[in-house]
């Protein structure tokens, strides 16, 4: 049977073969498919092409990666950024970036709320860093630089009765939702007013209220309890869709693997965003996984996949916004792969001297935020002007707060009790 992959995919196809026998030309390529020059070069023409005969004909070439990638490109559609490559390559710095997606699901307003919270994300990050290296910060600072447009546009897609389970680089998830700052401080320096009243310095809290639920620190655990959550919405006859996230280092997890195949199985109403940002700690993805996408495992799974860049905010809240839309009708989980970089390292302690200069220097030409401010200001939607002042009263009051609460004491220890059980 023959299938349609496009004239690219097929001349990528063939020459794949042509490499993996050392054929010299057409002549010889044709004669070790067993096809006549001029079908090969019909084949070539129209982008037709019987892949099972071509796979039987060349049984050593490694096509679970190249087939495998070519044809689940059309299956879990991708939107990557030029110049990026899956690992080991390094990316070309040099390519062209693209204009933003515009989203048809957003107005004027939307975009300047979208635009804010990215900005109390990164502002708050900058904020942590400066007080971390003053040593006034108390335990690690997990910047999250780079992860803004995917906690920020995932976040947005959720209705307030939807439920949100956070990771640790998804501060700005936590914005969105409506987070209380004060009470967000205070747990970060563990004061007095702290969601974990204490225990914790990151965003490990439960908010019922708001139907956010922080991190479970031990990658991929939080995930069957995102998935329960879905199951026990279902049961209660509620319509509450679930968002959820995972590293790339996390997802290699079993609980990860559990997880997505009981909401397959069952079809719950559950967003698990694969948050791809290069790096587990100082890990690669090329020493993570072997596949080169992981949101092509959706096909395994039995669920769907997209695989989207994550730093254009409005392209990852249109697949978030789709993801969540197939979850409420009853079709199951998506897998939604965003690939992204972690700007920093894995913690303040990290300096990331591991991630090559080629890669800081594609990502950071390519910084989400820079790309939404200038979308903004193209459309007229924001002013330079009003971007940097919105941007001075978030520095402004996040100094007073997080001044204010540094000022305040430490809860009794006796707090630390509470809600332990023996
Ligand atoms: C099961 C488990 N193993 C190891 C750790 C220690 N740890 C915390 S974060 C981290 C790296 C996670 O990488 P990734 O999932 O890619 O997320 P990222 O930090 O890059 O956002 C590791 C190894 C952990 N918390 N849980
Ligand atoms: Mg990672």
């Amino acid at each position: 049977m023959e299938v349609a992959l496009g004239t690219e995919r097929v001349a990528r196809l063939l020459q794949a073969v042509q490499e993996w026998y050392g054929l010299a030309n057409e002549a010889e390529l044709a004669r070790q498919l067993g096809v006549s020059a001029a079908q090969l070069r019909r084949w070539r023409r129209s982008g037709w092409i019987p892949l099972g005969m071509l796979v039987r004909s060349c049984p050593e070439v490694p096509w679970y990666r190249l087939v495998g990638e070519e044809l689940l490109a059309v299956i879990v559609p991708r939107t990557l950024l030029p110049g990026w490559r899956p690992t080991p390559e390094l990316p070309d710095p040099a390519a062209p970036i693209p204009p933003l997606h515009a989203s048809s699901a957003l107005g004027d307003a939307d975009r300047r709320k979208l635009m804010e919270w990215m900005l109390w994300a990164r502002e708050f990050d900058l904020a942590m860093i400066r007080l971390y290296r003053q040593g006034r910060a108390v335990g690690g600072v997990f910047a999250q630089m780079g992860n803004e447009a995917v906690a920020v546009g995932t976040a947005y897609a959720l209705r307030p009765t939807d439920a949100l389970f956070p990771l640790h680089r998804d501060i700005g998830a936590h914005f969105v939702r409506g987070q209380d700052l004060d009470a967000l401080v205070a747990t970060h320096f563990g004061r007095v007013g702290s969601l974990t009243r204490g225990t914790d310095g990151t965003v490990h809290y439960a908010d019922p209220e708001r139907r956010l639920y922080g991190n479970i620190s031990h990658l991929g655990a939080m995930l069957p309890v995102a998935v329960g959550y879905a199951l026990a919405a279902r049961l209660k006859g509620e319509d509450t869709v679930v968002l959820t996230y995972i590293g790339d280092g996390g997802a290699q997890t079993g609980e990860f693997h559990e997880a997505v195949n009981f909401a397959a199985v069952h079809r719950l109403p559950v967003v698990i965003v694969i948050e791809n940002n290069q790096y587990a700690y100082s890990t690669p993805n090329r020493l993570e996984y072997a596949c080169t996408f992981q949101a092509d495992r959706a096909v395994g799974y039995g669920c769907f996949g997209e695989v989207v860049d994550g730093t254009d905010v409005e392209l990852v809240y249109d697949a978030c916004r789709r993801a969540v839309e197939r979850a409420r009708r009853g079709d199951g989980p998506t897998l939604l792969e965003t690939i992204t970089f972690r700007m920093r390292g894995h913690a303040e302690h990290d300096d990331a001297s591991y991630v090559p200069e080629v890669v800081r220097q594609y990502w950071s030409a390519r910084d989400p935020l820079e790309r939404y401010a200038g979308f903004l200001q193209e459309r007229g939607i924001m002013s330079a002007d009003q971007l940097a002042e919105l941007r001075e009263r978030i520095r402004r009051t996040l100094r007073e707060v997080m001044e204010e609460v540094l000022q305040r004491p430490y809860p009794h220890p006796e707090e630390a009790l509470r809600n332990v059980y023996l």
